[in-house]
This record gives C-alpha cells, structure tokens and sequence, in this order.
C-alpha cells in the first residue's frame, strides 16, 4: 500500500478512513461480509492487465494460457462447491448474471414470474424500473399476511400467466425457500425454472438451505454476499444445452473481456468455500440471526414471517411513527449499519420505506458468536424504543466501537 500512498494520498486516505469505518462499526447490511485478504490479494493483481474474450481454449486474445488456468480452475470449484455440471464463472455481478439468465433463455415480451420487490424480491426479477421489466412482460407473486410465500398462490398465478420462466429467490425474504415446490409449478405450467441464490448461496454449500439443484433449470448467484469471495456474479446449470446459451449470452452477449483477476478471486474464495470449516461459519450465521430476530420479537418488534431461517431479519415498521429512513439513520448514528427496506403491505416510498433489513454474515465472518448477537439485538431495539435520542445514539455507538475493537478482522498489514 505504501506505492499508493506516495503516487495518490487522497485515494489512499480514502482508503484508510473506510478501513476504519468498516472497522469501528457493526457491519449488519444482509448483502455484505468481509472477503479474505487472499481473495482481495487475487483481485488486486496482475491480471488485471489481460484482455481474455471468449471461455478458456477458445479465446480471441494471445497470450491467455494463464488466464485459461484460472478460468478453468474457477469453474471447476464452482461445480464442485454447487454440485452442477456447469459454470460461467464471467458475470460481473448477479444483476449482470441474471441478465445473462434472460438473454439466454428468454425473446422480448417473454412472460416472467418472479417476486414483488417489496415481498422480498430483486430488481432483476421484472421490476418495471430494471431492464427485466421493460425488456420482458413481468408478474408478480408475494408473500401472504403471515410474511411466507403461499405457494398455492403462486400456482395459482402461474396458471393463469403462463410465464415462460419462473424466478425463485429473494433479496429479503428471511424463510427457506422450497425449490421442488417451485418445480412442480413450472413444469404445470411448462416454464423454466430459474434461482437466484445470491442472498443463500453462503448457506447452500453448507448444506444449510436446500439445495436449487436438481430442481431448477438454472441458478444464478452473486460470489460476495454470504460467499465471501469477490464482488461478482455466477451462472449454473446441468444442461448442457442452456450452459451453451449462457455462454453465448455472457459473451459476446453482454458482457466484453472478463475480468480475470476478479475470477481468480472467485477461485480463491470457492476454495475458502471448500473448506470443512466452511460449514461451521454457515451453521453460526444462521444461528446469530435466530438470536437477532429472537431479540427482538421479545423486545415487541414486529419480525416479518415471526422470525427467520436464513442470514437475515426483517423488521416492519408499518403502523409506528417512523419509518425505516428513520430507523437506518439512528442505528448509523449509534455505530450499526443495516439498510431500510420495503416491507410487504409497504405504504412509503422505495427511498423511505417501512422497515429495515438487518443480516448476520459480516459480523460472524468477525468471530462473533450468540453473545455477541445479544448485545447488539438489545442495543439495536434500545436505538428504535428511541428514535430521536441522539445522546443515547452517540453512547451506543462508543459501545459498540469497543465490542468491535474485540473482533478485528482486517490488520493494517493487510490492508
Ligand atoms: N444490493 C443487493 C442486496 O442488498 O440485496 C442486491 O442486489
């Protein structure tokens, strides 16, 4: 780090302030965790200079043969780690990957089913304000009044869409998702099955979320959120037939020349994913999240779908005086970082909100385990018992600086 802050010291100094924001606060925003210093190391490297188009062996670029190996590599680990046939291991994020899904699968003005953004879903599943929803005719299924999705309803829909695809996963949904449950209804209704594992992929290499596979006729995830690899995306499937669509679609569909050193990271962090202890940080997030949303339901907080199987928990604020804005602003105030999020039934604006998402993944990559959670889940309801204390916020958050001063994750070495 030292060339970088001889050669630009506002960058470096930018650098160095994030390094301590990411260490000083409780990081709770359920998309983001702390990657390996190897994967960061893999990422800052020289391949960083390789043009590499087109999929290892067959690229229209010299000098790939490394380039080759390490895009190869990578796609083996992901098929190992997901247990699938196939991988495109080119996606530069999961919006990009699910993109790739559609091109390859889909014509414009194809049906898409996917779920409600504010029930929980993605942007990328046919909402009118992504390219999903304006390139393709897209319908909705929720979730019902209890917060779980109701798969008679979604059959019921189904039936009367006839979408040529059906999306499974949710970007805020707190319960297991039932994959079969979801094939039975595509193949009623003749669509393909599509998963976007982004938020769960962490838990399912760990066996702590079924599996999308064999069920869904393809999978897309995003290698950053409860992976812990780079920022980046990832498609799967078994068929052969649709990995070569995919392909096509990636490149030269959507996307120019890869980005190697970032699918080295990939690699790095599919090999972390690998590892028998791998499982045990998977069993402890899911574990922490049980003890946040245990928290506060008995703190009186209304904990959508009363509680949670995953990494995350989702709280609705409708019927209280503030809103999630609120909420997000006091907690950042008081030292925890969680984001405001739509809730279902939602009655303010996408930018204001009626709840808040907190998750579980950063803060277990830290070390922290049930006691930990305790502490934090008391302190987070004492900030939403008082919204507009802004003294009891600044004593939070000097406490929690010093709970996080116990879990340092990132040395300056490293950084
Ligand atoms: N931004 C991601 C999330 O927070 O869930 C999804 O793209």
């Amino acid at each position: 780090m030292s060339i970088l802050k001889n050669i630009d010291p506002e960058i470096y100094e930018f650098m160095e302030s994030e390094l301590v924001r990411q260490t000083d606060h409780l990081e709770m925003i359920a998309s983001e965790n702390f990657t390996y210093p190897a994967v960061m190391e893999a990422m800052g490297s020289i391949f960083t200079n390789k043009y590499a188009e087109g999929y290892p062996n067959k690229r229209y670029y010299g000098g790939c043969e490394f380039a080759d190996k390490v895009e190869q590599l990578a796609i083996d680990r992901a098929c190992k780690l997901f247990q699938c046939k196939f991988a495109n291991v080119q996606p530069n994020s999961g919006s990009q990957a699910n993109q790739g899904v559609y091109q390859a699968l889909l014509k414009p003005f194809d049906k898409i089913l996917g779920m409600d953004l504010s029930h929980g879903g993605h942007l990328t599943h046919g909402s009118k304000v992504s390219s999903s929803g304006k390139t393709y005719s897209s319908f909705f299924y929720g979730v019902d009044e209890n917060g779980i999705i109701n798969y008679n309803k979604v059959r019921e829909i189904a039936h009367i869409v006839k979408p040529k695809m059906i999306i499974c996963g949710a970007s805020a949904y707190p319960r297991e998702i039932d994959f079969a449950k979801f094939r039975e209804i595509a193949d009623e209704v003749g669509a393909f099955l599509f998963a976007d594992i982004a938020h769960i992929a962490g838990l399912i290499v760990a066996n702590e979320h079924v599996s999308p596979f064999p069920h869904c006729d393809i999978v897309s995830t995003t290698t950053h959120k409860t992976l812990r690899g780079p920022r980046g995306g990832l498609i799967m499937t078994n068929s052969e037939e649709i990995a070569k669509k995919v392909n096509s679609a990636i490149f030269p569909g959507i996307q120019g020349g890869p980005l190697i050193h970032v699918i080295a990271a990939k690699a790095v962090g599919f090999a972390e994913n690998l590892k028998p202890q791998w499982n045990e940080y998977a069993k402890n997030v899911k574990a922490n999240a049980k003890v946040l949303s245990n928290i506060l339901i008995k703190r009186g907080y209304n904990v959508v779908s009363g509680g949670t199987d995953n990494h995350l928990v989702l709280v609705s604020f409708l019927g209280l005086e503030f809103s999630g804005k609120d909420a997000d602003e006091a907690l950042g105030d008081s030292g925890i970082t969680i984001n405001r999020n739509t809730v279902p039934n939602e009655n303010r604006s996408p930018f204001v909100t009626s709840g808040i998402r907190i998750g579980s993944p950063a803060l277990t990559a830290r070390g922290m385990k049930a006691k930990e959670f305790e502490i934090i889940a008391g302190k987070i309801a004492d900030v939403l018992d008082n919204i507009n204390d802004k003294k009891l916020h600044l004593k939070i958050k000097n406490e929690m600086k010093k709970l996080a001063s116990n879990f340092v994750i990132y040395d300056k070495a490293t950084y």
